[in-house]
């Protein structure tokens, strides 16, 4: 994906060379992380690396410049600027998910459930990223659950997300002619509960994603069928895909409030339409936000949700 080329200027993340260091570096993109061990690609060539010190700030899918120490291996000098980050929070840390993706796939199935807390979480999410989202609906072949699975999603798409309904098992080429054309130029990173179908979903997508898989998991040891680390696949030069490990929680502990009342699609009509122009929409008198919920324009589980992490991004604790 990313040409290997010698760069002569000094590392972008100003990490300081001693005199006289080589500073021929070599452009590679992350691939795969695990721990502080990442595995990077340079022109189809994958390198095991490691950071310097205990730098560990990188995601997958950011371009980097290595030192190599090894024709396989090297130590990443600096990171290229992010056009887009993807995280999570608690309240001591952030957890990166991934950077430069242009779109996230939130996959949900008709089973396992999933949670409606951690979609509208990743949601808002992709919406403080900058980034798009869709909803995949996998497993639409389990029919026993598919009415109700297809009502819990109506909001997202009365919000105007979009909604595909995909079954990667019982129709693999529909899923591929659903989903393929999507992906084409566009760094698409596919989150969910555990058991969604998310690497199902990619082991359609990616021509030889197995045999990849392998190869990493050997690189970086796991043997589990449940995805264990973020993982980038790079189709072509414009587009990768990336499989994450099922989540079961996500914080976002990170946002502010501004950043949150923003990122509710649903509330921007009513923004600046509260009697306070402070207003947090929770007690105030006359606030626009609880009027709409009142009228049913919003919906309360939203609200609820919305007060939940304003509440969250009160405790951090960094
Ligand atoms: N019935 C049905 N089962 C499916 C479908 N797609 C995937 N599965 C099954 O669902 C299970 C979980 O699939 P995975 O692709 O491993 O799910 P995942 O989202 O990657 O899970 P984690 O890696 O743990 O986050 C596997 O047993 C799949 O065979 C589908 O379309 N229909
Ligand atoms: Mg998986
Ligand atoms: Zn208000």
């Amino acid at each position: 994906m990313a040409e290997p080329s010698a760069l002569r200027t000094p590392s972008a993340g100003g990490i300081a060379h001693p005199a006289g260091a080589n500073r021929d570096l070599t452009k590679a993109i992350i691939i795969a992380a695990h721990g502080r061990h990442y595995l990077a690609l340079a022109d189809g060539v994958r390198l095991q690396c490691v950071t310097r010190g205990k730098k560990s700030d990188i995601a997958v899918g950011d371009g980097v410049n290595l030192q190599m120490t090894s024709a396989n291996q090297g130590v990443i000098e600096s990171v290229d600027e992010r056009a887009s980050l993807l995280y999570r929070s608690d309240q001591y840390k952030s957890k990166l998910l991934a950077a430069n993706v242009t779109q996230l796939f939130i996959v949900v199935a008709t089973e396992p459930g999933f949670a409606d807390d951690l979609i509208s979480r990743a949601l808002v999410a992709a919406d403080a990223a900058g980034v798009r989202a869709h909803l995949v609906l996998n497993k639409i072949d389990v029919t026993a659950s598919l009415a109700r699975t297809r009502e819990r999603l109506l909001p997202y798409a009365a919000l105007g997300y979009p909604v595909h309904e995909v079954t990667a098992r019982a129709a693999p080429e529909a899923t591929c002619a659903t989903l393929g054309p999507l992906l084409a130029g566009e760094s698409t990173i596919l989150i969910g509960q555990s058991g969604m179908g998310k690497s199902s979903l990619i082991n359609l997508l990616v021509p030889d994603a197995d045999i990849a898989v392998r190869e990493i998991s050997a690189a970086l040891d796991t043997g589990k069928h449940t995805t264990t680390f973020t993982r980038l696949y790079a189709i072509d030069a414009q587009t990768s895909i990336i499989d994450s490990p099922g989540f079961q929680e996500f914080g976002l502990y990170h946002l502010s409030e501004g950043m949150l009342e923003r990122a509710f699609p649903e509330f921007r009509p009513f923004l600046g339409k509260c009697k306070y122009y402070n207003c947090h929409h929770a007690n105030e008198p006359e606030c626009a936000i609880r009027g709409a919920v009142a009228d049913g324009s919003i919906a309360p589980m939203r609200h609820a949700l919305y007060l939940q992490l304003k509440h969250e991004s009160e405790q951090t604790l960094y």
